[in-house]
C-alpha cells in the first residue's frame, strides 16, 4: 500500500473509454504499477462490458469482483519506460461446466495478444477458495499500455468468476 505513493497517477479517459492510469515512478524492482483489491466495493479502476453481469461482491471473505456468462473488466497501466512487469491475481469461479472458463489476461500490444495470467476451467470451481497465478510480461518500449482483462467465458449467468488482488509490479528495469 505504501508503495502506491511512489508515484502519482492521472486518469485518463480515452476515446475507446479506458480509465488509464499513468505511472510515473523511479524504477526499482518491486515498484507497484497497479493492484485493486475491491475492497472500496467498486470497479470504478475498470471499464466493463459484455454480455453479462460485472458487480462488486463478496467471495471467500473478500470483496471481489463477480463476473458471469461472458462480462469483462479491462484496466489500462500506461508505462513510461522500458521493463520486465509481474501481473499477479486471484480468481475463484462458481459453477462451471465444460467449456465455461474465468480468464484473467494480459497484452502489451494493445490488445493483439493477451497472456493468460490465470485460467479456471470446471473441475476447478468448487467451494469459495482462492486460486493464485501470475505472468511476467515485457513492454515493447517506452510509454507503453498494459492492459488487464478479466473475464467470464460462460454461456449463462450461473457461470460465476471471482477476480481479487490484481497486482502488477516491476520485475526488472531492462534499460538504465
Ligand atoms: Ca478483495
Ligand atoms: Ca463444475
Ligand atoms: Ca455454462
Amino acid at each position: 500500500m505504501g508503495s502506491r505513493n511512489l508515484f502519482s497517477r492521472i486518469f485518463v479517459a480515452l476515446a475507446g473509454g479506458l480509465v488509464v492510469f499513468i505511472a510515473d515512478f523511479s524504477p526499482a524492482l518491486g515498484t507497484e504499477l497497479f493492484a485493486d483489491d475491491f475492497e472500496d466495493m467498486t470497479a470504478n479502476r475498470w471499464h466493463v462490458g459484455g454480455d453479462g453481469t460485472v458487480q462488486v461482491d463478496t467471495f471467500g471473505g473478500s470483496e471481489a469482483l463477480r463476473l458471469t456468462k461472458r462480462g469483462y473488466a479491462i484496466a489500462a497501466v500506461r508505462i513510461d519506460g522500458e521493463f520486465a512487469v509481474k501481473i499477479e491475481v486471484a480468481l475463484g469461479a462458481t459453477s462451471l461446466e465444460k467449456g465455461d472458463h474465468c480468464v484473467a489476461e494480459a497484452s502489451a500490444d494493445g490488445g493483439a495478444v493477451w497472456t493468460d495470467v490465470l485460467r479456471l476451467n470446471d473441475g476447478e470451481d468448487e467451494g469459495d477458495s482462492w486460486q493464485y497465478g501470475e505472468a511476467d510480461l515485457m513492454l515493447p518500449g517506452a510509454m507503453s499500455t498494459l492492459a488487464i482483462r478479466l473475464r467470464s467465458e460462460g454461456d449463462s449467468n450461473s457461470d460465476i468468476c471471482w477476480a481479487d488482488d490484481v497486482r502488477v509490479t516491476i520485475l526488472d528495469a531492462m534499460s538504465p
